[in-house]
Order: structure tokens, then C-alpha cells, then sequence
């Protein structure tokens, strides 16, 4: 049995990843560490809740005093650091709880995992960390370190820390960074759910600037299967970067929701560009292919089209979220639209 500590494990990416995996293996003991913060959802596990490999804790990576029971409690081995503040619109907003998150929660992980002499700590970020690139050229693993926003430079500040932990003490460090994710139970702060929603309630469609910034798509169950490789047999110390060859530009992707749900493009708003935006992230991820045999499963075409219809069923999930505290959130970034 692996005894795993993944943080943050209730949020988007995090609870696709547990579902994922503990359907696919018996030989696994999880521990969901994740202090429910707006993006947190145990409803994203309501499947896998009482499975026998599993236990949820609500709490802070910040908390060293917990981290340390846990770790000792449940024999951690291995930790998967899927905890954040993840959203970049919220980090211009405000700052300091990404800082205290992103990079003094990883050095509490980091700090507990050196002492307890951890199997593999697994880093989870971003392509963000390398800055904007112009219209030209792929993102590798030996790009340079330029973040943009206080979300990525709190990313950068993580990944840097986490690879001192490798080279000043031999510490089982590997880092993924992955290009823009898509799929169910992605808060709707982020594009596409943001667009989804907003379609079905008829609401403004608000486009940053020229519309024309590039992401990168990769379909969250992608995600998931290199997340397991890399915590298999990805090399300790090394940087892989994961992304699935899918550039669109923001506006494509807004006319293509609009057209798989019928509707025409009068709802799209042109609203006032986000402040240091980068123009263009894509990926190379030539390395995790070539050393790891990792190819995505999902073509954009049809994960797109799931992801759509996965909002449309899933009404009460997101009606939960957008009636809280959401709305103020809206108001504050985009206006009384
Ligand atoms: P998310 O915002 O949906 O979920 C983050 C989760 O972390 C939430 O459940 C939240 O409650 C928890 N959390 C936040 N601060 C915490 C803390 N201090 N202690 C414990 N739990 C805490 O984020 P996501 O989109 O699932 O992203 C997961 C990870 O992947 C993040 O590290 C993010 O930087 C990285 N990432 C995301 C994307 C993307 O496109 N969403 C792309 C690349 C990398
Ligand atoms: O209302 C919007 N209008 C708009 O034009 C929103 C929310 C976004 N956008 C644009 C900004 C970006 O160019 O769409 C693009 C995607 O925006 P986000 O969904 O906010 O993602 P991004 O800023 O690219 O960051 C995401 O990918 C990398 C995740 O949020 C990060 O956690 C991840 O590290």
C-alpha cells in the first residue's frame, strides 16, 4: 500500500485526479488534505467518499502542526501538491493569501516531507511560470523563469523552492508543469465554465481585450494519467511539462461553446483587457512523451463537447456555487452585467 498526502484535493483538478484514481487502483491510501476555501467541493467526491482507501481532512498546508500529525499518522510516503489559490484574476485582485498558500504552504510540505524522508514529493504547476510568449515557439523545460502575475510568480517561487529542496538535500522532488485545463467541476471563475454558464443564463459574454490571447488546452483526464506516471517513475529533480497541442485563441473557444449550444455570438462583450496579461502560453511536451510514453487520450473536438454537456446536466452543482458568494466576486471583477 502507498500512503499519499494530496493537497488541495477538493478542488478542480484535485478531485478529478482522486475519482481517477481510486477507481483504477486498490493499492493506494489517500489522504485529501484541503481546507475548502471557494474553490474546495467534497460534492466533487461524493463517489469515492466512503471508499475504504480514502479520508478526508479539512485544513491549511500553512498548518505545520497539522501536516506533521498527518504525515506521521498515516505514514506519508508520497505527496501530490495540487493546493492553491489558483486563479490569476483573483491574485490581481489581492495578493497575500497566494503568497501564504502557494509558497509558504509548499515549505511546510516541503519542510515535512525532508523530515519524514518522503518517496516522492510531486510539485503541480503551471506553464505560466515561463512568462508570455510572442506568436512563435513552444514552452520547454529549459525556458526561462519569467512569471507575470502574483499567481505565477507564487507558482515560480514553489517550483524554485521545491528543486533547492532536490539539490541541497537529495529530497525526491518532481515538478509538473501543465498548460490551461478544462472538464467537469472546474469553478466557473475560469474561461470555459465561466462562458458556459453564462450562455445557459443569457448573460454577457466577457472577452478580455482583442480576444486574440493564445491558451493551450489539455482535457483534465489527460491530466490525471501523468500525474500517475510522473509519481511512478517521472526522475527525481526533473521538470516535465505536460500539455496536449491544443492552442486556441480565447475568442475561438467563445464561438465554439456558443455554437455547440446553439446560441449566436450577440451575448459577446468586449470588456477591458486584464492587467499584465500574457499574450500566448503553448507547450512542448515532447520530454514527458519521449521518457515517460505519456500521449493525451482526448481530442479536443469531442472533450470539449463532454465538457459542455457535463454543465448542462450538472445544473445543481454549479447553480450552488453562483448563488453564494460567487456574485460578489462577479461584481467586483466584471460589473453589475
Ligand atoms: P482549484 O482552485 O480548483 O482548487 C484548489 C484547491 O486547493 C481547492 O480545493 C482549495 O480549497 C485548496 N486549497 C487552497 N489553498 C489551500 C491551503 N492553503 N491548504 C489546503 N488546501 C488549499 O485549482 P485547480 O485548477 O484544481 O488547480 C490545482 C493545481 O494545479 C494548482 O496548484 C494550480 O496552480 C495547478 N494548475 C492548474 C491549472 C488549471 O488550468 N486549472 C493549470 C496548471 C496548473
Ligand atoms: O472572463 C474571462 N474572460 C477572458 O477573456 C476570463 C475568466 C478569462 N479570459 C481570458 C484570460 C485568458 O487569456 O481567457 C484566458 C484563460 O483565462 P483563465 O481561465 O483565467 O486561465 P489562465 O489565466 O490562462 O490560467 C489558467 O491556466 C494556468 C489557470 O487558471 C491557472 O491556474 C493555470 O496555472
Amino acid at each position: 500500500m502507498k500512503n499519499i498526502l494530496v493537497t488541495g484535493g477538493a478542488g478542480f483538478i484535485g478531485s478529478n485526479y482522486i475519482n481517477y484514481v481510486l477507481n483504477k487502483r486498490d493499492d493506494i491510501f489517500i489522504v485529501n488534505l484541503d481546507k475548502l476555501t471557494y474553490a474546495g467541493n467534497l460534492e466533487n467526491l461524493k463517489s469515492i467518499e466512503n471508499n475504504r482507501n480514502y479520508t478526508f481532512v479539512k485544513g491549511d498546508i500553512v498548518n505545520g502542526e497539522l501536516v506533521d500529525y498527518l504525515f506521521r499518522k498515516y505514514n506519508i510516503e508520497y505527496v501530490v501538491n495540487f493546493a492553491a489559490e489558483s486563479h490569476v484574476d483573483r491574485s490581481i485582485l489581492g495578493s497575500e493569501v497566494f503568497y501564504q498558500s502557494n509558497v509558504i504552504g509548499t515549505n511546510v510540505l516541503l519542510e515535512a516531507g525532508k523530515r519524514f524522508g518522503i518517496k516522492k514529493f510531486l510539485q503541480v504547476s503551471t506553464d505560466e511560470v515561463y512568462g508570455s510568449l510572442g506568436p512563435e515557439g513552444l514552452f520547454t523545460e529549459e525556458n526561462q523563469i519569467v512569471p507575470n502575475s502574483p499567481y505565477s510568480s507564487s507558482k515560480a517561487a514553489a517550483d524554485l523552492m521545491a528543486l533547492s529542496f532536490y539539490h541541497t538535500h537529495g529530497m525526491p522532488v518532481v515538478i509538473t508543469r501543465y498548460s490551461n485545463n478544462y472538464g467537469p467541476y472546474q469553478f466557473p471563475e475560469k474561461l470555459i465554465p465561466l462562458m458556459i454558464i453564462n450562455i445557459l443564463n443569457d448573460k454577457k459574454l466577457p472577452v478580455y481585450g482583442d480576444g486574440l490571447n493564445v491558451r493551450d488546452w489539455i482535457y483534465v483526464l489527460d491530466h490525471n494519467k501523468a500525474v500517475d506516471l510522473v509519481l511512478e517513475n517521472g526522475k527525481i529533480g526533473n521538470v516535465y511539462n505536460i500539455g496536449a497541442s491544443q492552442e486556441m485563441k480565447n475568442i475561438e473557444i467563445v464561438k465554439l461553446i456558443l455554437n455547440i449550444l446553439g446560441k449566436d455570438e450577440s451575448l459577446i462583450e468586449y470588456v477591458k483587457d486584464r492587467p499584465g496579461h500574457d499574450r500566448r502560453y503553448a507547450i512542448d511536451s515532447s520530454k514527458i512523451q519521449n521518457e515517460l510514453g505519456w500521449t493525451p487520450d482526448y481530442k479536443f473536438e469531442q472533450a470539449i463537447q463532454d465538457t459542455v454537456k457535463w454543465y448542462v446536466e450538472n445544473k445543481n452543482w454549479w447553480e450552488r456555487i453562483i448563488s453564494g458568494d460567487y456574485q460578489k466576486y462577479y461584481a467586483n471583477l466584471y460589473g453589475n452585467k
